[in-house]
């Protein structure tokens, strides 16, 4: 038995806090692009790090509340002009590929998105360090984690703030191309405002028949969570087509055959 073990820092199922984190944060907000600041009020960004650690640091990572990130959110409120979110569940690297060359935004590319992107953090109560042994895992540990809570507060001002048309990239590749649990599905669309349209696109993986449709039940689901917010939706079944006609080369999984 390691010396780690008895410590308790690998208790956790999900991977540990990324290996400089917080010259990381930094980094990425020294670097933010200077032409879409607009998408954020603050660039202090020695102030932004700070928030951010004392969010989680020395915390119970299983006790994360919004109140925790409150600070950190305010100084760095995502703010995006109207008809240019991209929103999306288990589609990021497409819904990226989309957005990009058509000057449309995803989370990713708002100040806090884009610092946190890809990353994971917890702390340890009476510890000022990061924890990067393990982090709670939201199955296997706790839904009340501070990755988990940090994205969910996000994501919520991020569908709050969207007006005109929102976009959301959806997988028709999987059973339930709208999942009641996601993000999108749990936070995002439930807050989406009145009188803004959402049009969902589904994509289809080339290798694998076609599983869901914009007549699925998923869809019809997230159809009338919609309606009772009085949001307007519009579906279509063929993302991947509309992209070959505009931009042929994508790499990966939703890549266009040869
Ligand atoms: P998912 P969701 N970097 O693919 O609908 C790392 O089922 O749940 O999609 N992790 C992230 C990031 C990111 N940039 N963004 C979300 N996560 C976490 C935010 C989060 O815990 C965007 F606006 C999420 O449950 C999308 O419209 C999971 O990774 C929406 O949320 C991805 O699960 C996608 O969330």
């Amino acid at each position: 038995i390691h010396k780690w073990y008895h410590s308790g820092l690998n208790r956790w199922h999900g991977l540990g806090s990324t290996a400089d984190f917080q010259k990381i944060i930094q980094e990425r907000c020294d670097n933010y692009p200077q032409q879409i600041w607009s998408y954020s009020r603050s660039r202090n960004c020695q102030e932004i790090k700070q928030a951010f650690m004392s969010a989680f640091i020395s915390k119970d990572p299983c006790k994360a509340t919004k109140e925790d990130y409150r600070r950190l959110i305010d100084l760095a409120d995502p703010t995006v002009p109207c008809n240019k979110i991209v929103l999306w569940s288990k589609t990021k690297e497409l819904a990226r590929e989309y957005a990009k060359p058509r000057g449309l935004v995803t989370l990713e590319d708002t100040l806090l998105g884009s610092l946190a992107d890809d990353l994971h953090w917890c702390g340890e109560p009476g510890s000022p360090d990061l924890n990067t042994w393990s982090c709670p895992d939201w199955k296997k540990d706790c839904r009340t984690n501070y990755l988990t809570v940090f994205w969910e507060v996000l994501s919520e001002r991020f569908a709050e703030s969207a007006c005109g048309t929102v976009q959301v990239v959806l997988d028709g590749s999987l059973e339930n191309a709208f999942n009641e649990m996601s993000i999108f599905g749990r936070v995002e669309a439930p807050n989406l405002k009145p009188m803004v349209t959402l049009q969902a696109w589904l994509v289809h993986d080339p290798g694998k028949p076609p599983r869901d449709s914009c007549s699925g039940s998923s869809i019809t689901k997230l159809k009338s969570i919609l309606s009772e917010r009085n949001v307007r939706f519009i579906c279509r079944d063929n993302l991947r087509k509309f992209l070959k006609k505009r931009k042929p080369i994508l790499n990966g999984k939703y890549g266009v055959s040869p």
